[in-house]
């Protein structure tokens, strides 16, 4: 029976209990799914206490070095990757990592007991956006080792998104959040900097039927296909039947992505003839997010196939994408079928 002084606080349901609760579902879990979504949650906070300071810890602008994308490596990136990889090398959780920065898969040290689990991850997509206080993001992609014991192999880290354990991001903006899925429905947790706890924000996202926006870099217009371009005037209401969306792009993918799942839409990044393999890297932007959308009733494509369903060949191998609901997806495939 409640009494007066009964408090009626809300339900407040910590990332932490929310993954365990995931778990019980399964009994045979041994926690270790478990603790590598906890540590990807602490990295989280850890990246967030810097990006939420970049322009007070001297930590803006070029670290100097290249990566393997010949991207500038901002100092901000280097400190993620060696976040999340510090975090997980010695937990016993995994067999090996990939990570955007290096160019190989990352062993875990010699020493160190190895999981049965692959940890692919993008420690900040959209950096060249650090110095200007764009929203950021980290995404990551987790499978289970093919490979039967010992170090983990690049092949374990080579598998189509279709086997993926688990998968989300975070994203480092008005506030940090992170989201993510391990195959039943997508969640969303926002990180309260006063306790440092993620809290359960957006549970059971599902992207609207109806698209808001749609989201691509415009200025390369001259440079897609025709399909592409045929899309985007459909996009643009210039088709009949189609009274078209406004157009959001912030150049930061996980920040695109994170308004459409919330508010429907379509984000693409087609292929141009410099990079007619497109410019994301699919096993760590593209897949893990395609993951996501699926999970909460969109789709993802190539333009003309589904993300998951794509066999890598090699680690930092390039895809066009297109994401976002399957409506708008499908409409890409149709026109590009139709005119490329
Ligand atoms: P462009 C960031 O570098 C990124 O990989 C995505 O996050 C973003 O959507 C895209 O590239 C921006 O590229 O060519 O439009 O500046």
């Amino acid at each position: 029976m409640l009494n007066s002084h009964t408090i009626h606080a809300p339900q407040i349901l910590t990332i932490e209990r929310h993954i365990l609760e995931m778990q019980r579902k399964f009994p045979e879990a041994t926690g270790a799914l478990t603790g590598l979504l906890y540590d990807l949650a602490l990295a989280g906070k850890l990246i967030a206490s810097q990006t939420t300071r970049a322009g007070l810890v001297e930590i803006l602008g070029k670290e100097g070095s290249v990566n393997v994308q010949g991207e500038q490596v901002m100092k901000l990136d280097r400190l993620a990757d060696e976040t999340i990889y510090r975090l997980n090398d010695h937990t016993g959780r995994l067999a090996i990592m990939g990570s955007e920065e290096h160019e190989d898969p990352l062993p875990i040290p010699e020493g160190y007991p190895k999981g049965k689990y692959v940890l692919l991850y993008d420690p900040l997509d959209g950096s060249s956006n650090i110095d200007y206080n764009v929203s950021i993001g980290t995404i990551f992609a987790i499978y289970r080792r093919k490979s039967a014991t010992g170090p983990g192999t690049l092949e374990d880290c080579l598998q189509p998104g279709r086997d993926l354990v688990a998968a989300g991001y975070l994203i480092y903006g008005s506030s940090t959040m992170l989201v993510y899925s391990t195959g039943q429905g997508v969640h969303g947790f926002t990180l309260d900097p006063t306790v440092g706890e993620f809290l359960l924000s957006h549970p059971d996202i599902r992207m609207p039927q109806k698209p808001t926006y749609y989201s691509v870099n415009q200025g390369y217009e001259n440079l897609w296909s025709e399909g592409v371009r045929q899309y985007t005037y459909y996009l643009q209401g210039k088709k009949k039947g189609f009274k078209g969306l406004s157009l959001r792009y912030i150049g930061s993918m996980v920040a695109d992505f994170h308004r459409n799942l919330l508010t429907g839409g379509v984000y693409y990044y087609p292929a141009v003839p410099s990079q007619p393999q497109g410019k994301l890297r699919l096993l760590y932007e593209a897949v893990p997010l395609a993951f996501i959308a699926e999970q909460a009733g969109g789709y993802a494509s190539d333009g003309r196939r589904n993300i998951l369903d794509i066999q890598p060949e090699s680690l930092h191998q390039r895809t066009p994408l297109f994401i976002g609901n399957r409506g708008l997806v499908e409409k890409a495939e149709e026109y590009i079928a139709r005119y490329d």
